[in-house]
């Protein structure tokens, strides 16, 4: 039974549990005593990093605090919970964003300065958690701050992998790749929790047997076992008391030590095993949008999707609710297919340790998870090959086989005979091996599947699942267009801009009602407006050119035009484009006059982003960028007029410095491949505007900043597949300019061009329509050096831009999976629990 303090002692309890004040006295005792009692440092002991580290404690105590509050309110209430199933987070640092959303900044900036530190300095003393690839880790994190916000009774549940995303670093510029150890000084944010740990078992045997009512039922035995602990993250609303938590779990061995074997004096087998389940939450796989089926990247899927499941079932437990309200209590949503294996871990509960009837287990199943796709990419569509999955999860592979016998059972009822039909449909891809199909798995264990923008949504109903709306109905398949956090990407990011929006709105509630926005556009005409907003991107711009400076020692001019591509190295984000249009400008500006080149516009050409450490071609595009970058940046004749930029190691810190302080960022996917993209939304929201090809959510930019305030070019996703055809069949030549690009490169300018050549030969099929789209492109970057240079109708295009960003907020599309989908409502910490 729970504990409970005797009557005598509750009010002692009450008393001493508040929360802290947060006058400047209390802030520096706090400060101290973590410097003093849980560093052991002292004032002559003390740098930096320690003094982040207690500041980071400090604050802590008011997150636990918070989180407690926000715990014990949902343990009453009991309301229906969303758990958002991520094996990514990218959540960047926290130190900042925590003290922002407390509302708590200038009280520590005042504290932590009597005591001698600048807070600035110390936020920059805090290493990223960057366990996440991209857009997909990081969506997730703006969703749990939007949750936070909103004051949803929600989880996130995830990996404390010990490696995040490599570093990166360039040698002799090429991309070269570091262990990412966050955890080297420990990590103040998380609070590990031994006391909630659960067995996870692999591989064993499927027992059949007949129970007492004369059933035949099946159980799972045998094999090794591995213990999940869980570890929390808290994650602060702003302007609100709640307090959510993101639950990461870490391995440990079940058996802590072999000591017979060590007796025995064999010592490596004694610790073999525990170095094996150790193993299984070392590193994030460092794929984006790209599937490799390595046994251990399903061991983590599987030990991750166990522990949440026990997890959530304990919870539920804990209110005796009879197992048919499950889908009444509990929302599931699968951020894209890698927490799959959850839809056929619940099943396997239900039927297995439960005693459910298999129709009333999937009953529930099926009305308790939602599932997101991200991407409509072949080569991203997890299918793990049927051995695999047999041999570590010998009772799911059933269990699979036999969910999809009946799926086309109910098919063949629906469609008589259409073998081909079945065929397309199957959980099984046939073949040797067989595969299994976590998409089609995902689709039909859920009530709802969703893309993550209005292209996207439509993509997923009429190509990979075409066949299941015709099956299931349209109605299941809906799109909840992806946002960001305005707190992180605005307010934390842009502290120059928030406060001038601030100013103008009277207060900081458009940063919890981002339509609001709306209202900056009656200053878009402003000619006092325009100057300070300028001038805030004037002065975001030189912070960026100070920090460029630092990392390449290239010196850059804040007056010319920022032009930003960051995002994963992929060919159909095609960043060889880009740094072909970069080429082609060069070999431009060599060719004209004095009198031409006074006329130009400088830019500033700045890359950055990570390729997949196996990913050659997409390692080549850096290599040829920085080499690029090496004869521009060296030339006298040109370097007034064009710098070109790798920023290494991109991730979040350095996307809140980068993102702010441009003036034009490309989102240049061929049409149809990039499922939405968030940054787009980040970069328009901070007063840039985009170059974009029509496709994901820059479509619902577009039409929300109105067409005169981004820059369109490029081929339809309609007309795509015909292109490709006729570029296959009917020998059509390349761009001219392209070629000239490719002659270019070809003739040594940048370089030994023999190690370029197989990303030239990429262009000879070219399936990413880079020469289709070239001439296009390159008059689109016309249109933007003409926009450029009459400032003031750039500074309104950019102003009403940004103003129309309303829609883009995370909170929106919270919102809509709340309302839509999960059937959620907020439950707000009362005071009472406080
Ligand atoms: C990414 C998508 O590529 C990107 O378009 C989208 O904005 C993001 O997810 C968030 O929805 N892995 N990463 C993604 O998809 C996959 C698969």
């Amino acid at each position: 039974p729970a504990w409970a303090p005797p009557a005598a002692a509750e009010q002692i309890w009450n008393e001493f549990s508040k929360e802290e004040s947060t006058d400047e006295a209390t802030i520096q005792k706090s400060f101290i005593r973590h410097a003093t009692k849980t560093l052991a440092r002292s004032s002559y002991n003390m740098d930096q990093f320690a003094a982040y580290q207690a500041t980071a404690h400090s604050v802590r105590d008011h997150l636990i605090d918070r989180w407690n509050a926000t715990q014990h309110c949902h343990s009453v209430k009991d309301p229906k919970r969303v758990y958002y199933m991520s094996l990514e987070f990218l959540i960047g640092r926290t130190l900042d964003n925590a003290l922002l959303n407390l509302n708590l900044k200038d009280h520590y900036k005042r504290a932590i300065g009597g005591i001698g530190f600048t807070i600035e300095d110390l936020v920059d003393e805090e290493v990223d958690a960057a366990l996440g690839n991209g857009g997909l880790g990081r969506l997730a994190a703006c969703f749990m701050d939007s949750l936070a916000t909103l004051d949803y009774p929600a989880w996130g549940y995830g990996i404390r992998y010990e490696y995040g995303i490599f570093q990166q670093k360039l040698v002799d510029g090429y991309q070269t790749e570091y262990p990412d150890y966050w955890l080297t000084f420990g990590n103040p944010w998380e609070i590990q929790r031994l006391d909630v740990s659960y067995d996870v078992r692999f591989r064993g045997y499927v027992e059949k047997y007949v129970d007492v009512s004369g059933q035949t039922r099946y159980r799972w035995e045998g094999g090794e076992k591995v213990v999940a602990v869980a570890n929390d993250y808290p994650i602060p609303g702003f302007q609100t008391k709640n307090c959510i938590n993101i639950r990461l779990w870490s391995s440990k061995p079940k058996k802590e030590f072999d000591f017979a074997s060590f007796n025995e004096g064999n010592y490596d087998k004694s610790v073999e095993e525990q170095k094996a389940a150790e193993n299984i939450t070392s590193v994030l796989y460092p794929n984006d949008n790209h599937m490799v089926g390595k046994v251990l990247r399903l061991k983590q899927q599987y030990f991750f999707v166990s522990a949440t499941l026990q997890d959530i079932i304990r919870r539920f437990k804990k209110t005796s609710r009879p197992w048919s309200e499950f889908p009444q209590q509990v929302s599931i949503q699968l951020n894209d297919t890698h927490p799959t294996l959850s839809i056929v871990e619940l099943q396997r509960i239900l039927i297995d340790e439960e005693g459910l009837t298999w129709d009333e287990a999937w009953d529930i199943v099926t009305h308790t998870y939602s599932y997101t796709n991200h991407t409509v990419l072949p080569e991203a569509l997890e299918k793990w090959a049927v051995p695999l999955i047999s041999d570590l999860l010998p009772r799911h592979m059933m269990i699979i086989f036999e969910l999809n016998l009946y799926f086309l059972q109910r098919v063949e009822k629906l469609f008589p005979g259409d073998r081909d039909r079945l065929r397309r449909m199957s959980v099984i891809e046939e073949g040797h091996p067989q595969y299994v199909r976590m998409a089609h798995l995902a689709a039909i264990g859920s009530h709802h599947v969703n893309g993550v923008a209005e292209l996207h949504s439509e993509l997923v109903k009429t190509t990979i699942f075409a066949d299941f709306v015709e099956f299931f109905g349209k109605e299941k398949f809906v799109n909840v267009t992806n946002g960001v956090t305005p707190r992180r990407w605005l307010h934390q990011a842009n502290p120059g801009l928030s406060t001038l929006i601030s100013e103008k709105l009277g207060g900081t509630a458009w940063l919890k009602d981002l339509s609001q926005l709306d209202k900056i556009k009656a200053f878009a005409d402003d000619v006092g407006f325009q100057n300070r907003f300028m001038d805030i991107k004037y002065k975001n711009k030189i912070r960026l050119a100070e920090y460029v400076k630092d990392v390449t020692g290239v010196t850059l001019s804040p007056d010319a035009l920022f032009d930003v591509q960051c995002k994963r190295l992929h060919e159909y984000k095609r960043q060889h484009m880009n740094i072909f249009g970069v080429i082609h400008r060069y070999e431009k500006l060599k060719s004209m006059s004095k009198a031409e080149l006074e006329k130009v516009v400088p830019r500033v050409v700045i890359f950055a982003g990570k390729a997949a450490p196996g990913y050659y071609t997409a390692k080549l595009i850096i290599k040829l960028i920085t080499s690029v970058a090496n004869v521009v940046n060296a030339d006298p004749q040109t370097s007034e007029y064009l710098k070109l930029i790798f920023i290494p190691n991109y991730n979040v810190s350095v996307a809140e410095i980068l993102i702010p302080a441009s003036d034009l960022s490309q989102h240049i996917s061929t049409a149809g491949t990039e499922a939405s993209g968030t940054s787009n939304m980040k970069f328009v929201l901070n007063g840039g505007l985009i170059l974009g090809t029509v496709d994901g959510a820059n479509i619902e930019i577009g039409e929300e900043v109105g067409k005169d305030n981004i820059f369109f070019f490029g081929a339809l996703t309609a007309e795509v597949e015909d292109i490709r055809h006729h570029q296959m069949y009917h020998n059509v030549a390349m761009d001219a300019k392209l070629q000239g690009v490719i002659k270019s490169i070809q003739s040594g300018r940048y370089g030994d061009s023999v190690i370029f050549e197989p990303l030239l030969g990429t262009l000879r099929s070219d399936y990413y329509l880079l020469s289709k789209d070239f001439t296009p492109y390159l008059e689109a970057m016309e249109r933007v050096d003409a926009a450029f240079k009459n400032k003031s109708a750039w500074a309104k295009k950019c102003i009403t831009a940004a103003a129309s960003m309303g829609k883009f907020s995370s909170d929106r599309s919270i919102q809509d999976y709340a309302k839509r989908i999960w059937k959620i409502t907020p439950v707000p910490t009362t005071e009472e629990f406080a």
